[in-house]
């Protein structure tokens, strides 16, 4: 057991390393890397990109700490049967499964799908395919969690108001306390960025915690 606090919003947090998971969101090129699909959609991808280097560093200390390391990615099978028809043709137009400037848009296997060389999965640590914006949903992640008795979710990722959001609720829901690392999530539009934390932490953390790389990093340490 290594019992820790971590410096958080709205009240500091005890936790024990042990019992605690990192979880980076879908940190795939084609949502950060220049010339990828976001940026062809018209999004400035520096606004995700900035979350690479605090994350990392929070990656770092989770490695050197053995905590679990969960990685997910947003996509589909190539035969796009597990993508729902109105993700498919959202809004009249058709990206998923259309050739990108790095493969086929959200499609596993694809080169634009897997994660950024920055924050790349090492050996033992699960990979996580989902078919949708929370991590939760149609995956075998909280059996993972729950074979390794985890109860704290430290969270990193893109895009903060959607599926860093839909997993901290997803997560919450089924009993996880989940701390949003501030510096380590990115939004294309920054003003759901600055919201989209503050609704996890109001109401008295009414779904989770916001803290920040720093504090992260300082509480594995200890
Ligand atoms: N990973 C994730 O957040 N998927 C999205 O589609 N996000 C957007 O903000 N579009």
């Amino acid at each position: 057991m290594s019992s820790t606090t971590i410096a958080a919003e709205p009240f500091d947090l005890d936790l024990d390393v042990s019992t605690t998971a990192l979880i980076i969101i879908d940190m795939q090129r084609d949502f950060l890397q220049p010339h990828g699909f976001g940026e062809l959609l018209g999004n400035d991808v520096s606004l995700l990109r900035s979350a690479i280097e605090p994350t990392r560093t929070v990656l770092d200390a989770a490695r050197a700490a053995t905590m679990l390391v969960v990685h997910t990615r947003e996509g589909h099978r190539p035969d796009l049967t597990d993508c729902p028809p109105a993700k498919l043709t959202r809004g009249g137009k058709t990206f998923i499964g259309t050739e990108g400037p790095m493969g086929r848009i959200l499609v596993r296997g694809e080169e634009g799908h897997d994660i950024i060389p920055e924050l790349y999965p090492i050996e033992g640590e699960p990979v996580i395919d989902k078919p949708g914006k929370g991590a939760f949903f149609e995956t075998d992640l909280h059996i993972i969690l729950q074979n390794r008795g985890i109860k704290t979710l430290i969270v990193c990722g893109v895009t903060t108001e959607v599926c860093v959001q839909s997993t901290v609720r997803e997560g919450n829901d089924r009993g996880y306390e989940c701390v949003v690392l501030e510096d380590c999530v990115g939004s294309y539009f920054p003003e759901f960025q600055a919201v989209g934390l503050e609704m996890i932490k109001a109401q008295g953390g009414i779904f989770g915690w916001v803290s920040t790389s720093q504090h992260a990093i300082g509480a594995i340490a200890s």
